[in-house]
């Protein structure tokens, strides 16, 4: 393949693969209509591909559509079924589509398959459940059925299926399986059934598969992917298998392998007579001469497009890269074709469609669609030399000198208060002293309650929002609306009696993109939808300028919401690192300045919030470890500009104003230090589903802050008993002191319904009031 695209957006120009999904599950469509609304979405995007010129370069297109998941078609495709689930397997241990939606998303019955960050994208795979015994046994069927439909209508595809090390790398453990079981020791089995996928295929016709190893690039993968380790071993055997399409293998997010010798695994796959290997030159470093000579007889894919970004490339340097690593791998007797750094999955699918941006961005941009267009031309720019490509480069330079020298690009008052800050600016004053400021304000109870800060959001909300959006309502009508909306959520929390009462969030479409869209430095899409995970997407904010805050904007709706009680009130706000976690950022600038510089804008607000009277102020930081880099050696680097970003966002705030964190995890082990290193005041973290596990984690380190681990698991549609409450509150209560105990749910409110969410918090009322009245005895 001479050009290859490693994926595509799977779910649609316009979401279709959504509604599809969304209507058969809502059982308004049966599977013949769904597999038909997804065959001619996949034609569709196959015939876009072909138009934009990837079929004359490319033996076969991506063959990488997933209903749902492509670690989830990986389970299909070994019939892997957890034992849970075995009852949906039929005789011959196959799992159909009905079946496999109910591993996604679960039953009356069970829980669906844990759900869980792909590398360190937005994405969110489905975690393979894998014990000693397992079935794992070969079903190539639907692979095979889909390269067909396509073939019958004129279309090659390359069937893609997670590879077999990175499949178990991906999973866990299944319950009940023995304390030290590792699913790698299943690796054999998996192999021999990826021997036979590939046998069905050959005899199906495909030409080619592609098998994606992304894990090889993680550390504990890494270690697997050097000379005399496993990869080497398995890769021999699958390319020794007898009857077998040509094989690529990919390495996306990150340097598989030792770092220090790059290529080095591409070079050993090559030898074990992998056909075409692929190596990720965004986040991962450039094959080096050392290692180019390992390709001789196969295709290095030079993953030079980024396809986590929407940036243009720069298509003159990276064809210079492509002629300096050409020639280097054909003097050793390989063959070098240009790709993407991974699948274009984590990116939109056209800038065409963008139809409100900024005049000057879409010229900068490339979505998906673009970004094949960058593959095929420097493609042709390697093959037929740099004049056939001439206007093409020409137009990609002129952009990207636009781009630098365009006003909002650098701003310079913003830059001079960065280049001003000083250490002082980073940290306030010890958390005693804070600590005796505080109580003095506020005058909290012992276990203060309070929620995570987001209401539902009601059917009533959205259509109002959409309706003021599309003009239908002004804005006098839409305001009157939620400031309605907002009174009767703080209504509700006094009747409640909460002791910190919010707003509710009524007013915020998304916790990112409201922020964005009040920031200057940031653009928002139209249609620019990621898959998050299944049916459900995104749309990531772009930022594209230096950041900083025109008027405060979260204080009106705040500060009317406080207005309404004489209750203790907290502001709401979204941290540095979330807002640029789930936004696609600047790629000429290191991320440490972006973060800083949203935090100032941050830090403008919370001054603002203070002038209005409000003391207690949360920022949210639920991404934060997200976005730790996959290698060990890259997170002391990243732990130590996005804490101090938190920092210096929340730094400014008197000694009085109690600052709150949320993070939305409850294994925080790793980076407890850093949590730590934030300086929240009061830190709620998830914690019911663990029944409460992470408490001692907090006692053992001797966290000494306020914190409230949560005690109603609100990712579940059910009501926690008063008994329940109280029984978490008991365990917390067991290793924590009293005093720095915070009572509060798990995470936001937003995607629960009020019946349960009124329920709810009355039981946690109840059972703090009870647990108040021991305390009180006891001490
Ligand atoms: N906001 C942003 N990014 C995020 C999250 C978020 N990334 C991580 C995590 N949360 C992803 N989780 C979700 C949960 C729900 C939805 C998407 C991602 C979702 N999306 C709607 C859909 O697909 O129908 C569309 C939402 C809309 O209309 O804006 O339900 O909270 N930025
Ligand atoms: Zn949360």
């Amino acid at each position: 393949p001479a050009a290859s695209i490693l994926g595509y957006p799977r779910i649609g120009p316009n979401r279709e693969l959504k509604k599809a999904l969304e209507a058969h599950w809502a059982k308004q469509t049966d599977e013949a209509t769904l597999h038909a609304a997804a065959l001619e979405l996949q034609r569709n995007n196959l015939a876009k591909l072909t138009t934009l010129g990837l079929g004359a370069t490319d033996a076969s297109l991506p063959g990488d559509f997933a209903y749902y998941d492509q670690v989830l078609d990986a389970t299909i495709a070994l019939s892997a079924v957890p034992t849970r689930f075995a009852d949906l397997a039929a005789t011959d241990g196959t799992i159909n589509t009905a079946g496999a939606f109910v591993l996604a998303r679960g039953d009356e019955s069970r829980a669906p398959l844990e759900m869980t960050k792909w590398f360190d994208t937005n994405y969110h795979y489905l975690v393979p459940e894998i014990g000693e015994s397992t079935p794992i046994k070969a079903n190539a069927a639907a692979l095979v059925e889909s390269f067909t439909a396509h073939q019958a209508n004129g279309t090659t595809i390359r069937p893609t299926l997670v590879g077999p090390i990175s499949y178990l790398l991906l999973a866990k453990a299944e319950d009940g399986a023995a304390a030290d079981f590792d699913p790698l020791v299943r690796l054999d089995e998996v192999v021999n059934a990826y021997v036979e996928i590939l046998a069905a295929l050959a005899a199906a016709g495909a030409p080619w598969v592609q098998l994606d190893e992304p894990a090889l690039v993680t550390d504990r993968g890494a270690a697997l992917a050097v000379p005399g380790a496993l990869a080497e071993s398995v890769y021999t055997t699958l390319a020794a298998a007898t009857k077998r399409p040509a094989l690529l293998v990919t390495l996306g997010y990150g340097t598989a392998g030792n770092v220090e010798r790059p290529g080095e695994t591409q070079g050993l796959l090559a030898r074990a007579g992998v056909d075409a290997v692929h190596a990720d030159l965004i986040r991962g470093a450039l094959p080096t001469a050392n290692f180019l000579g390992d390709l001789a007889g196969s295709t290095l894919v030079a993953g030079i497009v980024d396809s986590r970004n929407i940036w243009r490339n720069n298509l003159t340097t990276s064809l210079q890269t492509l002629q300096g690593l050409r020639a280097e791998v054909q003097q050793a007797g390989g063959t070098l074709a240009v790709g993407t750094a991974t699948s274009l999955q984590h990116v939109p699918h056209d800038v065409a469609l963008e139809t409100k941006l900024p005049a000057h961005l879409p010229e900068w941009l490339a979505f998906a669609n673009q970004k094949v267009s960058e593959v095929i031309t420097l493609a042709k720019g390697l093959n037929d030399g740099q004049e056939a490509v001439a206007t093409e480069l020409a137009e990609a330079d002129a952009a990207i000198k636009n781009r630098a020298e365009f006003a909002g690009t650098t701003v310079p008052a913003v830059r001079t208060r960065l280049a001003n800050l000083t250490t002082a600016d980073f940290s306030r004053s010890d958390a005693t002293t804070r600590k005796v400021a505080q109580e003095q304000a506020l005058d909290l109870p012992l276990l203060p309650t309070t929620t995570i800060g987001s209401f539902p959001q009601t059917v009533e909300v959205r259509s109002a929002r959409a309706a003021h959006r599309a003009g239908t309502i002004n804005d006098a009508a839409y305001e009157g609306f939620l400031k309605e909306e907002i009174a009767r959520v703080v209504a509700l929390q006094e009747e409640l009696g909460l002791d910190v009462l919010v707003h509710g969030e009524a007013e915020r479409n998304d916790m990112v993109q409201y922020f964005a869209e009040n920031f200057d430095g940031f653009a928002e899409t139209s249609n620019g939808w990621v898959q998050s995970y299944g049916s459900r997407a995104t749309r990531p904010s772009i930022l594209w300028g230096d950041v900083s805050r025109p008027a405060p904007f979260t204080v009106p709706w705040i500060s009317y919401a406080a207005s309404l009680t004489n209750k203790p009130f907290k502001g709401m706000l979204t941290g540095p690192v979330t807002i640029l976690a789930w936004s696609f950022i600047r790629d000429d600038e290191p991320l440490s300045v972006s973060a800083n510089q949203v935090a100032l804008a941050l830090r403008d607000e919370i001054a603002d919030l203070e002038a209005a009277g409000i003391s207690i102020i949360q920022v949210d930081e639920p991404a934060l470890r997200e976005l730790l880099p996959l290698r060990s050696k890259d997170q002391t680097k990243y732990l130590g500009w996005s804490v101090d970003s938190f920092r210096l966002s929340t730094a400014g705030a008197v000694d009085s104003t109690q600052i709150h964190t949320h993070l939305c995890y409850s294994e925080f082990g790793e980076i407890i230090n850093a949590i730590d290193a934030l300086d929240a005041d009061v830190t709620s973290i998830e914690a019911a589903r663990s029944r409460m596990e992470v408490t001692e984690d907090l006692t053992n380190f001797g966290f000494s802050r306020g914190i409230g681990p949560g005690v109603y698991d609100i990712h579940a549609p059910r009501v926690p008993s008063e008994a329940e409450v109280a029984e978490l509150i008991n365990i917390a209560l067991g290793s924590l002191d009293a005093r720095q105990l915070w009572i509060n749910p798990d995470c936001g409110l937003k995607t629960r319904g009020y019946l349960e969410t009124r329920e709810s918090l009355a039981n946690l009322v109840a059972a703090t009031v009870a647990a108040r009245s021991t305390l009180s005895l006891s001490v």
